[in-house]
């Protein structure tokens, strides 16, 4: 009847504003969450956040140490995100392994899901796959992909 109907549709306005209430206190968790993520030296592009520990290891250690964190290695699909990594780099001055290796065969690069790449940002005259044994990439400061030997120790950033 008519009072049922009031009744339940008080109910659900209120269930709404609980709602609105509790979306209100999320997004301003999230909105500081994701200032930590950003300091000192994270970026965010989107949903995904960028970030160094300051660590520097050969590329199988740094895969599994952004693993172990419940990330990845970062792994450029864009523009936007390649310039996110390209900024941390340049604040430590210090290049980068990203998701991205070409170990399964030669001169094909992936990320570490097994999809080929994208998107790149090759330096002039790269990948070389120098003394054929470069089957990492690193960034440099200016943005531009190498590729190089993951034996090699560089600066961890992972994504997440
Ligand atoms: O061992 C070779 C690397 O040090 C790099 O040397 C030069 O910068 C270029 O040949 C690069 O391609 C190479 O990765
Ligand atoms: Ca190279």
């Amino acid at each position: 009847n008519r009072y049922d109907k009031f009744k339940e549709s008080s109910l659900m306005k209120n269930q709404v504003s609980a709602l609105q209430g509790q979306l209100a206190v999320l997004q301003a968790t999230l909105a500081k969450y994701q200032k930590v993520a950003a300091f000192p030296s994270g970026r965010i592009v989107g949903n995904r956040a960028f970030v160094t520990s300051g660590y520097e290891g050969n590329f199988d250690d740094l895969r599994q140490r952004c693993l172990q964190a419940g990330g990845q290695l970062a792994s450029p699909r864009n523009a936007a995100e390649n310039a996110a990594i390209q900024q941390i780099v340049i604040l430590h001055n210090k290049p980068v392994f990203l998701g991205i290796n070409d170990i399964q065969t030669e001169g094909r690069f992936k990320y570490l899901n097994g999809e080929t790449i994208a998107y790149s940002n090759w330096q002039q005259g790269e990948p070389n796959n120098e003394k054929g044994r470069e089957n990492c990439v690193e960034i440099f400061v200016n943005g531009r992909w190498n590729d190089r030997s993951c034996g090699e120790k560089r600066l961890i950033v992972c994504e997440f």
